[in-house]
C-alpha cells in the first residue's frame, strides 16, 4: 500500500489561513505557527494553494515565478522551514502544480509578446485572426473570448482563464522540459507532491475546439511522471473536470506511469443545470448516491479515488447540502462520516473540519473572486437582474470558501491583527477552532476520530463499498466488508425523521460515531432523527 491510499489531506488557502505580520494576508509563517493545530487533526499532508510570485488576478492561479515565493507569502527560506516543520510532525507538503497556464507577467510570455520571432513566443498559442475575428468561439471560464488580440503581433493568444493567465503550449517540447525542471526544484526540496490544476487541459487542440481529454494528454503525463515524479515516493491529484471511472483508470492506473489519483466533479456539478453552475438546481439525493456509488465501485484495485466535498472552488458543503442553521453541527458530522469512511483519500478543506459555513454578500463590490465578478458583468450586460446574479454568487462564489479561517471569537477570527484582505464571517463568534477543541461534541473531533478510525481499520482502506436503499430519499447507507469484517455507515440528510430498514446484525454489533445519542444496536427497524449519523461495527461478527 503506498502511503497516500491511508492518508488523510488537508487543504491550506495560504491567503485565508494565517495572518502572522498584520497586513490582512495569510502566509506562510502564519501556517508553520498553526502546524499543532493540523498535528493535533491528525493529518497526513497539506495541500498547499499557490504561494509563488504572482500578480494575483486569479489569486495565485497566474504565477509569474515558479521558483519564487511572492513576498505577501514570505521567503523561500519560510517555505524551506515549513517543508521541514512539517515533516517534523510527519505532515508531507504537496504544492500546486498550474502548468496548464501562466501569468501574462511571467517573463517567458513578456518576451513572447515582444513579437512573433521572440525566443518564447512557441511557449504559448497565437493564432492570426480570422475575418478580423477571433479565430474561433472559445469561451474563457472566466466569461468573454478565450481568445485576446495582441496589438503588437496582430495575432490573438489563447488563454481558457483570465486574459492574465495565457495557456501554455505543450505541444513544445523545449517548453515541457523547463516545466520538468521546475518541478524537479520543488521535489529536491522533499516536498510530499503535486496538485495539478486543470491538468487534463495541457492536451488541448485549439483548432478543433478540443479543450480537455487532447489526443496527447496521457503521453505529457507519461513523460512528465517519468522526468520527475517518478522517481520520488511522491502523491500526486490532477484536477480533472472531464473525469470518469473510464479515463480516471488511465489517469491513476497503478501500471500507467501517470498520476496517483484525480479529483472527479461529476458529485459537484449536480446541484447546477448543464450549462453552468450558476444555473441553481436542487440537489437530487437519490443522483448523489448514485454518482458516488458508481464512483467507489467502477475504479478497478489498481486506479484509486479521491474524496472530497470541498474546495477553494466550491461553497461550503454545511451550507450547500446540509443545514448551517439549526442543525449545523448535526449535518456537518453526516458529510464527514459519509466521506472518511469511503474508499479512496479523503481531503478537509480548510474549515470544514469545524462547520465553517458561506457567507453571504448583498452587492457585488463586496465580492472578490474574479469569476464571480466578470459572470456578474457580462450577465448583466445580458439583462440579467443583480438580486438574481447575486442570489447565484451566494450560492456558488468561491469567495464562500475564501473567508478567514475562524480561530476564535477574537477580532478577525484571530485570523489577522490587521484588516483582513476579505471579510471574516461574522458567525466566527460561535464557530471557531478554540470553541471546537474546547468542546468534545464538536465537528472537530468527529473528524480527528475519522482520520485515527482509517489508521486503525484496513476495511476502511481496502474494504468492498456496496450502496444500501439506493432510492432512499433522505438516507445516504452503505456498507465496507473486508476480510469478514463489515461496517454500515448511515446519514439521514434531511430535516425530518426518516425510517429505514437495514440488514440483519451480530450480537457483538456495536454504535460508533453517533452524533446524537444513539447507544445500541436493536432492531433491523431504524427511526433516524433529522440529520442524524451513526456508523455500525462488527455487522456479521
Ligand atoms: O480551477 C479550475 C476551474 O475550472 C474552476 O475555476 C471552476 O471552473 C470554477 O471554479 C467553477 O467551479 C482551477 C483552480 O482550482 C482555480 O482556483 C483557478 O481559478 C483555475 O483552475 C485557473 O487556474
Ligand atoms: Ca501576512
Amino acid at each position: 500500500m503506498k502511503w497516500w491510499q491511508n492518508a488523510v489531506v488537508y487543504q491550506i488557502y495560504p491567503r485565508s489561513f494565517q495572518d502572522s505580520n498584520g497586513d490582512g494576508l495569510g502566509d506562510i509563517r502564519g501556517i508553520i505557527q498553526r502546524l499543532d493545530y493540523l498535528e493535533e487533526l491528525g493529518i497526513d499532508a497539506i495541500w498547499l494553494s499557490p504561494v509563488y510570485q504572482s500578480p494575483n488576478d486569479d489569486n495565485g492561479y497566474d504565477i509569474s515565478d515558479y521558483q519564487a515565493i511572492h513576498p505577501e507569502f514570505g521567503t523561500m527560506d519560510d517555505m524551506d522551514e515549513l517543508i521541514e516543520e512539517a515533516k517534523k510532525r510527519s505532515i508531507r507538503i504537496v504544492m500546486d502544480l498550474v502548468v496548464n497556464h501562466t501569468s501574462d507577467e511571467h517573463e517567458w510570455f513578456k518576451d513572447a509578446k515582444s513579437g512573433v520571432n521572440a525566443k518564447y513566443r512557441d511557449y504559448y498559442i497565437w493564432r492570426d485572426p480570422i475575418d478580423g475575428e477571433e479565430p474561433n468561439d472559445l469561451k474563457s471560464t472566466f466569461s468573454g473570448s478565450a481568445w485576446t488580440f495582441d496589438e503588437n503581433s496582430q495575432q490573438y493568444y489563447l488563454h481558457l482563464f483570465s486574459k492574465k493567465q495565457p495557456d501554455l503550449n505543450w505541444e513544445n517540447p523545449k517548453m515541457r522540459q523547463d516545466i520538468y525542471k521546475m518541478m524537479n526544484f520543488w521535489l529536491e526540496k522533499g516536498i510530499g507532491g503535486f496538485r495539478m490544476d486543470v491538468i487534463d487541459l495541457i492536451g488541448k487542440v485549439p483548432d478543433e475546439k478540443i479543450t480537455d481529454k487532447g489526443p496527447r494528454l496521457h503521453e505529457f503525463l507519461q513523460e512528465m511522471n517519468h522526468e520527475t515524479f517518478g522517481q520520488y515516493d511522491v502523491m500526486t491529484v490532477g484536477e480533472t473536470w472531464s473525469a470518469t471511472p473510464e479515463n480516471a483508470e488511465l489517469f491513476s492506473g497503478a501500471d500507467r506511469d501517470e498520476l496517483s489519483m484525480v479529483f472527479q466533479f461529476e458529485h459537484i456539478t449536480l446541484d447546477q443545470e448543464p450549462e453552468s453552475k450558476w444555473a441553481l438546481k436542487a440537489l437530487d439525493l437519490v443522483e448523489l448516491k448514485t454518482v458516488l456509488s458508481k464512483w467507489q465501485t467502477s475504479l478497478s484495485d489498481s486506479a484509486w479515488n479521491s474524496l472530497f466535498w470541498n474546495n477553494h472552488d466550491t461553497p461550503r458543503v454545511v451550507s450547500r447540502w446540509g443545514n448551517d442553521q439549526e442543525y449545523r453541527v448535526e449535518s456537518a458530522k453526516c458529510f464527514a462520516v459519509l466521506l472518511h469512511l469511503m474508499k479512496g483519500t479523503p481531503y478537509i478543506y480548510q474549515g470544514e473540519e469545524i462547520g465553517m459555513t458561506n457567507r453571504l454578500v448583498k452587492d457585488i463590490s463586496e465580492v472578490k473572486d474574479i469569476e464571480s465578478i466578470n459572470m456578474y458583468k457580462e450577465e448583466l450586460e445580458n439583462g440579467k437582474h443583480s438580486e438574481e446574479l447575486l442570489n447565484a454568487i451566494n450560492h456558488k462564489g468561491r469567495d464562500n470558501a475564501r473567508t478567514p479561517m475562524q480561530w476564535n471569537d477574537e477580532m478577525n477570527a484571530g485570523f489577522s491583527k490587521g484588516t483582513p484582505w476579505i471579510a471574516v464571517n461574522s458567525n466566527h463568534n460561535e464557530i471557531n477552532v478554540e470553541q471546537a477543541i474546547a468542546d468534545q461534541e464538536s465537528i472537530f473531533y468527529t473528524y480527528k476520530e475519522l482520520i485515527q478510525y482509517r489508521k486503525e481499520n484496513e476495511a476502511v482502506v481496502l474494504g468492498a463499498y456496496n450502496l444500501l436503499l439506493p432510492n432512499h430519499q433522505q438516507v445516504f447507507a452503505y456498507e465496507r466488508t473486508h476480510k469478514g469484517n463489515k461496517i454500515i455507515v448511515a446519514a439521514n440528510l434531511s430535516e425530518e425523521s426518516a425510517s429505514i430498514e437495514l440488514p440483519e446484525t451480530s450480537e457483538k454489533a456495536s454504535v460508533r460515531f453517533s452524533n446524537y445519542d444513539r447507544k445500541q444496536v436493536d432492531s433491523t427497524e431504524w427511526i433516524l432523527k433529522p440529520y442524524e449519523c451513526f456508523v455500525i461495527e462488527n455487522v456479521n461478527q
